[in-house]
Order: structure tokens, then C-alpha cells, then sequence
């Protein structure tokens, strides 16, 4: 048995596919009580890798993994039974990644791997697939494997239900795997349960799949597509009244600057009432922060920018409160007695005890179970998307920056989606998902966003850079974005906001590498953000400290900063097709790396051909062979296109555009 087992990594080894690492899911060792670990990586540039998690302190060194052959990592560790163990995998000492092939992943935004310990000699399911809470498309079947030391399985009864149904023909198969077929009507979020009966053994389990079978028909504004979008951190920005802090009426006065800076949308951060700083904890939904104005001054900000056709966004914060709230205020006095106890997730009333958002108590989650709670936040979108109520929209916000929106349940999304589009149909919904793999996305596309922050492509595109990859870049998008999202959906593509580096930092401090990277980010689908400031080359690590959220500098309008990001929005108003939407049924992007640290851009839509040349490589390339077409270039107010000539070289992170012979 033991023997077998250390033969294991070499047997599984010799079932994978290039692209299919195979079974490499953590299992226990019978014999000596240990779990072994695997990680595949057919990738050239993996050098190290190690295991960090909730077992090690989260330590990228404690836990190495072995290099068994040239893609196969292991590595073996004793755990406690019984545990909930949350974990990483660390790539060459700091590229963090889940899993691909754990049992668990969490739900929030670190989408840590997680294992349930149990003890060798124990009963209990290994591994899941679709994994749980995790997202498939078309799954034939789930696969469920257990640990059935003492082969209680055979003749037990095993009963399987898929929301609730229960299903027949399962295929039982040797070494504990049992298969569950999915009937392609199964959609969406699906409870799985399984119920496992034997004399020796009475076991239940359940968790939660999403898998879509059908295509997921979603309506979204249109005007999203061409817009480029401007984060504003209002504390920052711009001062009206000269008392030391950034305004709305700061705003409205800089609405001709952002106007000839070419943006079509704002996003506020949180406006309204709250004590702290950056606003995400809010004790009065219906009012206007008193530092940053008034609600006459926020009606101006909207009309005036209405008149500019720039849609308005407004931070819709209400997975959580401020303790200040009179909500929570009145709790404290009247604990269990009070009407709003089942407004939050309280979880003891002695001492006070509640569930909060991140790391910080003084944002208690709110309860949407509750259709108070939900009938709530229904009627204050309401409000803000039309503050006078007399059915004209142009004095509301055009849309909703939805914050924390993986930890409101799916529910209420799809609730609030029909409610606010049944009011406002062209209404934006934009959700921040904070995850890093573009699967995990799908459940908020299926009738509940129009868009989300593309963090999976943010992650992408700073390692093709850093890396120089282009080809990560390549298989972020074909198949996978094609294939994985539902042909309306939008997303924001960003290279900082105020949760992470400024653009500059992030590139590090290199100019030429920044403008690529914007460049980059402007050749591709998606609705493009600009952070305040970055127009400026403001720098700043590490937030939020506050050198990501500082005192917004204007740019003089000749800065090279200022000039990159006018000049790409102009490019996007000249070539519409950058904004075209691109799916599989109509692909308008097509990539091609031909030499090493080269990447292809090619956008095109039947009426218009654009492409972009990217040098992702810090030295000077020359072409092995040139490429033809009419240079596209800036004069400093307007793109031109020039006479068509062959380009033979790029300088260090270089670009040029060409519109193709
Ligand atoms: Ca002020
Ligand atoms: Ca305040
Ligand atoms: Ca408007
Ligand atoms: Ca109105």
C-alpha cells in the first residue's frame, strides 16, 4: 500500500495531458497520517514551489514542494483532523495562486484554497469537482472522491440531490469516486447534497456549485462600451471653499478639465454620511457627507455633468454599516430588544457580538436575509437615482459601483437588478469582484452585473509585463474570456485604483513600461478607468496608506502623462473598433506573438482594421521581418495616419499602431 502511494505521483504523472494536470487533488496518506500536496505546471518559468497557508502561518517558505519531474511539484505535511485549513500556492517565492485543484475555495476576495482535515481512517469526501463554491460551464457530471478506508462505499446508500431533486443513474466507479450526472436545465447556483447510509456509518454533506448550461442572456447599456471611466477619491480631489478637503462643487468646477481630458464616466467614491476618511462605512444612506457638500450640490454635479454626457457613479456600500449608524446605535441600547437586531448578523448579545466586513468590527454586516434590509437599499437606489422624484434621471447617479459585492448574497443582486432596471433600463450595475481567476466572475454575470472590475485581466496584465509573456496575455483571453463570459457582459479594466498601486508604481517607476502597459489596456475590450492622479504620475505603494490616496496634483496639459492618457481615450473616440465588443460568436481581437517579448494587437470589426505592436522586452527590438501598414501617430491634439511604410524595429517596452495593408 505504502509502496503504491509513493508511486502514486509518478502513475498520475503519467495520465496528464499537457493541458490537464490530471487528479492532483490533496489526499491523506493511510499509513502515515500525512496530506499530500501537488501542483502542475507545464510552464517553463516556474523555478519554486511552495505551499503557505493557515498550517505554516502562511509562510511562502516553510513548506516547499519537491520538483518530482519537469512539471510535477509535491510535497507532503502532517495535519491536524478536523480543521478548516485555508492555503496558497507560492510560485518562485511570490506569485500567490489557489490551487487549481483543491476541494474548497473561499468565497471572499483572497479565493483561498481550503481543505477539510480528516483522519486517515476516517470517512469523508477528498475532493469535488466542480469544486465547491467554485464555478463551471457545461460540466457533464460532478465528481465527488472520497476517503473510504474501511470500503464502506460499495454497500452503503448513496443518495444524491441537485437542488433539492434527488438523481439517479450515479456511476459508481473504483476507489471511492462517485459521478453525478448534471442535467443540462440545472442552472446557476446549485446545492449539492449528498446523504451516505451503512450500518457502520450514517453521513451527510452539502456545498454549493455554480455551473451554467446555457447561455446566460444579459442586456447591458450600451454607452458603456465606448466610455472611459474616471475614479474620483472626492476627500482628494478638488477643494471648492479652500477649508482643506475635496468637494462636490470642487468636482462640477472640474468638469471642463476632465471633459478635454476625454473621460465619459466618473466614479465617486462614497459620498455619503460617514466618519471616516475614505467613506466605506456609512451612518447616513440618504444624506450627502456634510464635509463634501450638500444634496443641492450633488444635484448641480449631476446635471452639469449630465449636460457634458458624463454618466455618474455613485459607491453603493451596503454589505456593511458604520457602527455610528442609528441602526447599530440603537442595538447598543436596546440589544435583543431592538427592532434592528436582525437588521445585522449579530451572533451574541453578551457581550455585543457581530459579523464585520475584512478585519475591522466598526463595519458590521448587514443582514440580507432580511426583506426589510433588502426593501431598504431598493428604495435608497431609488432615491439616488432620481433625488427629486419627479422622473426626470438627470439630477440622480447613472449608475452603481456595488462594493464588496462577492459578500452580499446572489440573491439579492438578481432582486436588485430587476428592481433598478424595471425603474431605469440604461442604469448601470457594476459589481467589484475581487478575484483573480476569470471563472469566478460568471455567477455575477448570470442577471445580476453589468460589468465587473476585471481583476483577473489586472493580475494578467502586469505579469506578461513583468514577465514579459505575451502569450499570458494570449490565453487570458482565447479561449477562456471568450468562452467564459456571456456575450453582453462589460468590465472595467484598470491598472490601479485606490485599493492598489498607482500605475506608475505598479510599473515600476518606468515610464516607458507604464505606456505600455496603458497602451496595452486601451488595445483590448473592456471599459477603461483612470485612477485620479495617475494623469499626473503620481506614485504610491501599498494602500491605503495615503501615497495611493493623496492630494490630486492637475497636470499641466503638455505632461507626458496627461498627453498618454488623452491621447489613447482620443484613439478609442477615432477607432471605435478598440471598443468593440468581442466574443466568440464575433471576435473583433486577435493576438499573435511571432518573436520573442513581440505581441500583435489586431482589432477589427468589418468596418475598421487597427493594429498595435507592443514591445513587452526592456531592450530594443529589430524584426526578423518588417510589417506594413500606414503608421498611426500623435501630433499632440489628433491621430494621423501617415503613408504606408514597413515598420522594422521598437525601442524597449516600445509601441506603434498601424492600420494594416
Ligand atoms: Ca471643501
Ligand atoms: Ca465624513
Ligand atoms: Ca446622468
Ligand atoms: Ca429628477
Amino acid at each position: 500500500m505504502r509502496l503504491l502511494f509513493l508511486l502514486l505521483p509518478v502513475l498520475l504523472l503519467a495520465g496528464c495531458r499537457e493541458e490537464e494536470p490530471g487528479s492532483l487533488f490533496p489526499r491523506i496518506d493511510r499509513e502515515t497520517g500525512e496530506y499530500w500536496f501537488f501542483y502542475y505546471d507545464s510552464s517553463a518559468s516556474v523555478q519554486s514551489v511552495a505551499l503557505a497557508g493557515s498550517f505554516n502561518g502562511w509562510s511562502a517558505t516553510a513548506t516547499p514542494m519537491k520538483k518530482r519531474t519537469d512539471h510535477l511539484w509535491s510535497a507532503s505535511i502532517k495535519l491536524a483532523p478536523g480543521k478548516r485549513e485555508q492555503y496558497k500556492v507560492v510560485l518562485n517565492g511570490t506569485k500567490w495562486i489557489p490551487d487549481p485543484n483543491a476541494p474548497y475555495i473561499t468565497m471572499d476576495q483572497w479565493r483561498n484554497s481550503v481543505i477539510q482535515t480528516i483522519r486517515p481512517d476516517e470517512f469523508g469526501l477528498m475532493f469535488s469537482s466542480p469544486i465547491a463554491d467554485g464555478a463551471a460551464i457545461r460540466p457533464e457530471f460532478i465528481r465527488l472522491v472520497f476517503n473510504d478506508p474501511k470500503s464502506i462505499l460499495p454497500a452503503a446508500s448513496v443518495v444524491v440531490t441537485l437542488n433539492g431533486r434527488p438523481v439517479r443513474e450515479l456511476t459508481r466507479l473504483a476507489d471511492g469516486e462517485i459521478r453525478v450526472p448534471v442535467h443540462p436545465d440545472l442552472d446557476g447556483e446549485i446545492q449539492v447534497e449528498i446523504q451516505i447510509g451503512h450500518p457502520n456509518l450514517n453521513w451527510y454533506h452539502s456545498f454549493l456549485v455554480f455551473v451554467w448550461s446555457k447561455p446566460i442572456d444579459l442586456k447591458t447599456p450600451p454607452q458603456n462600451d465606448a466610455m472611459v471611466l474616471y475614479e474620483i477619491y472626492i476627500r482628494q480631489f478638488a477643494d471648492s471653499n479652500d477649508d482643506g478637503t475635496g468637494d462636490l462643487k470642487g468636482i462640477t468646477g472640474k468638469l471642463p478639465y476632465l471633459d478635454s481630458l476625454g473621460v465619459t464616466g466618473l466614479w465617486l467614491m462614497p459620498f455619503n454620511e460617514s466618519p471616516r476618511d475614505h467613506g466605506y462605512a456609512i451612518n447616513d444612506y440618504l444624506a450627502i457627507d456634510r464635509e463634501y457638500g450638500t444634496m443641492e450640490d450633488f444635484r448641480q454635479l449631476a446635471m452639469a455633468a449630465d449636460e457634458r454626457g458624463i454618466d455618474l457613479w455613485m459607491d453603493f456600500v451596503i454589505n456593511h454599516t458604520d457602527t455610528t449608524h442609528p441602526w447599530f446605535l440603537d442595538i447598543r441600547k436596546k440589544g435583543k430588544e431592538s427592532r434592528y437586531w436582525t437588521w445585522f448578523q449579530m451572533t451574541g448579545d453578551q457581550p455585543l457580538s457581530w459579523k464585520y466586513f475584512g478585519m475591522d468590527d466598526g463595519m458590521p454586516k448587514l443582514n440580507f436575509q432580511n426583506p426589510e434590509v433588502q426593501d431598504y437599499f431598493l428604495k435608497m437606489a431609488e432615491f439616488w437615482m432620481d433625488p427629486d422624484q419627479d422622473g426626470d434621471f438627470s439630477d440622480g447617479v447613472d449608475g452603481f459601483r456595488c462594493d464588496a459585492a462577492i459578500e452580499v448574497p446572489h440573491s439579492y443582486w438578481k432582486r436588485f437588478r430587476a428592481h433598478v432596471k424595471k425603474i431605469r433600463p440604461d442604469v448601470t450595475i457594476l459589481g467589484e469582484i475581487w478575484v483573480a481567476d476569470q471563472l469566478a466572475l460568471l455567477p455575477f454575470y448570470d442577471q445580476e452585473f453589468d460589468m465587473t472590475f476585471d481583476y483577473p485581466l489586472y493580475y494578467t496584465l502586469r505579469d506578461a509585463i513583468h514577465e514579459q509573456k505575451p502569450d499570458l496575455l494570449m490565453r487570458f483571453w482565447q479561449p477562456m474570456r471568450q468562452e467564459v463570459l456571456p456575450s453582453g457582459a462589460q468590465w472595467v479594466t484598470f491598472t490601479s485604483n485606490h485599493d492598489n498601486f498607482r500605475s506608475l508604481s505598479l510599473f515600476r517607476e518606468n515610464r516607458a513600461e507604464w505606456n505600455l502597459a496603458q497602451n496595452l489596456l486601451f488595445a483590448l475590450p473592456g471599459t477603461p478607468m483612470v485612477y485620479y492622479g495617475d494623469e499626473a504620475g503620481l506614485t504610491g505603494k501599498n494602500p491605503p496608506d495615503t501615497n495611493v490616496r493623496q492630494k490630486m496634483v492637475f497636470p499641466a496639459p503638455t505632461s507626458d502623462f496627461y498627453q498618454t492618457y488623452r491621447s489613447l481615450i482620443a484613439l478609442r473616440k477615432t477607432f471605435p473598433v478598440l471598443a468593440a465588443r468581442d466574443y466568440k460568436e464575433s471576435p473583433t481581437l486577435t493576438f499573435s506573438t511571432p518573436e520573442p517579448g513581440l505581441l500583435i494587437v489586431h482589432r477589427s470589426d468589418g468596418n475598421q482594421k487597427l493594429t498595435g505592436y507592443f514591445n513587452l522586452s526592456p531592450a530594443g527590438l529589430t524584426f526578423k521581418k518588417p510589417y506594413s501598414g500606414k503608421p498611426v501617430t500623435w501630433n499632440g491634439t489628433a491621430w494621423t495616419v501617415g503613408e504606408s511604410r514597413p515598420l522594422t524595429d521598437l525601442p524597449a517596452y516600445g509601441v506603434s499602431w498601424l492600420i494594416p495593408d
